[in-house]
C-alpha cells in the first residue's frame, strides 16, 4: 500500500530531506484518494483524514511535511463527490509536486548570485536547495570550493559530496567538529531548512546552529535556502517546533550501549539557529532577511492569526 509504504520509509529516512518528504507525502496523498472505493463523500473525507494524518506524524520537525498535507487536504473542501474529492487531491498533489520542484530551481538562481568566483563555501547536511545554489553557482562558470560536513550519525554528508563531485565541483570533506578551525577560510555558509519560525529562527540538522555560531563569530556570512513552504505557520500562535530525536542505537550500538548502564545516548536530529545569526534566506519570492518570516506566512502561505479562530474563539472585527 503507497500509504503506508511512504510512510515507513519517511519514519525510517529512506526518504528524506524536508523537500522531499513533502513531495512524497502530497503524492502518497493523492494515490491513496485514488484507491479508496467508497462514494460516500462522508467516509472518504474520513478516511482521508486518518491518511493525512498517519503521513502528518512520520516525522514531527521538517515543517514541509503538514504544510503539504494540509494544502492538499484543503482542496477536497468544495468537493460534495467522491470523484470530485478524488480530482482535486490529484491535481493539488501534482500543482504541489510540481512548485516544490520549481521553488528549488528558483532558489538556486537566486542563490547563486551569493556566491563569487573564488569563494570558499562551506555546507552541512544535505540539502537540496542548498545545494541547488551550488550547483548554479557551478553551472554558470563559477569557480569555487566547497566544504561539506559528514553529519553524524546518519552521513547525510556523504550524499552531498557526491552530489558536488558529480557536479564537478572542489569539496572538503571533514568532520563535524572541525568547522570552527575551517571558519576563517569559509566565506559563506549555505544550509537547507527544516523549519523557519515566525521570529526567522532556523530550524535545521544537528549542529546548524554551532555553525552559526562561529560563522557569526568569524563574521562570515550565514544564509539559508529554504522553499516558502518550510515556514511553520503554527508558530505564530506561540507553538514550538518539535525537536526529533531519533533512536540511540544511530549514535551507539545496542552491543556497546547495553554494557554502559550509567550512560544515555541522547540523540536530538535538530537545532534551532536564532535568526540574529542568519544573514538571507533564500527563498523561490527572492532573498529576504529572517525578520520578514511572518510576511511569508502569511502571504505567501496564506495563513494569518484570523486562520485560528475558531480554535481561539476570536471574534473577528473588519
Ligand atoms: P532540503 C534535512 O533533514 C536536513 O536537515 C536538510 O538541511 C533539510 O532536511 C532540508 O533539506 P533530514 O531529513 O529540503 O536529513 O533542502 O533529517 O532537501
Amino acid at each position: 500500500m503507497v500509504l503506508t509504504d511512504t510512510a515507513d520509509k519517511i519514519k525510517s529516512m529512506e526518504i528524506r530531506g524536508a523537500g522531499r518528504i513533502a513531495r512524497a507525502a502530497a503524492l502518497a496523498l493523492s494515490e491513496h484518494a485514488g484507491s479508496i472505493e467508497s462514494t460516500d463523500i462522508a467516509s472518504f473525507s474520513n478516511e482521508m483524514k486518518r491518511a493525512a494524518d498517519l503521513i502528518a506524524g512520520t516525522r514531527p520537525t521538517a515543517v514541509s511535511l503538514p504544510n503539504a498535507v494540509n494544502i492538499v487536504m484543503a482542496s477536497m473542501a468544495q468537493a460534495t463527490t467522491v470523484a470530485e474529492a478524488k480530482m482535486a487531491i490529484g491535481s493539488k498533489a501534482f500543482e504541489f509536486v510540481q512548485s516544490s520542484k520549481n521553488a528549488v530551481e528558483r532558489i538556486g538562481k537566486i542563490g547563486a548570485r551569493n556566491i563569487r568566483d573564488g569563494d570558499v563555501v562551506l555546507t552541512h547536511c544535505n540539502s537540496e536547495a542548498a545545494l541547488a545554489c551550488l550547483i548554479e553557482a557551478r553551472r554558470s562558470g563559477k569557480d569555487f570550493t566547497v566544504f561539506a560536513t559528514e553529519v553524524r550519525p546518519r552521513n547525510q554528508g556523504l550524499l552531498t559530496i557526491r552530489v558536488l563531485n558529480e557536479a564537478g565541483i572542489k569539496t572538503n570533506f571533514i568532520v563535524d567538529s572541525a568547522v570552527r578551525s575551517f571558519i576563517n577560510e569559509i566565506d559563506l555558509v549555505i544550509t537547507g531548512a527544516d523549519a523557519i519560525t515566525v521570529n526567522g529562527a532556523v530550524v535545521n540538522k544537528i549542529g546548524t546552529s554551532q555553525i552559526a555560531l562561529a560563522a557569526h563569530e568569524a563574521r562570515t556570512n550565514f544564509i539559508v535556502a529554504a522553499e516558502t513552504y518550510k515556514f511553520a505557520p503554527r508558530t505564530i500562535l506561540g507553538e514550538q517546533v518539535e525537536i526529533e530525536e531519533r533512536p540511540a542505537s544511530e549514535v551507539l550500538p545496542d552491543e556497546m550501549a547495553k554494557n554502559l548502564p550509567y550512560v544515555t545516548v541522547r540523540n536530538p536530529v535538530f537545532d534551532v539557529t536564532p535568526a540574529e545569526y542568519v544573514d538571507l534566506i533564500i527563498t523561490e519570492s527572492g532573498a529576504i532577511p529572517p525578520q520578514m518570516a511572518y510576511i511569508i506566512i502569511r502571504d505567501y502561505l496564506g495563513w494569518d492569526i484570523s486562520e485560528f479562530g475558531k480554535e481561539f474563539d476570536i471574534d473577528h472585527h473588519d
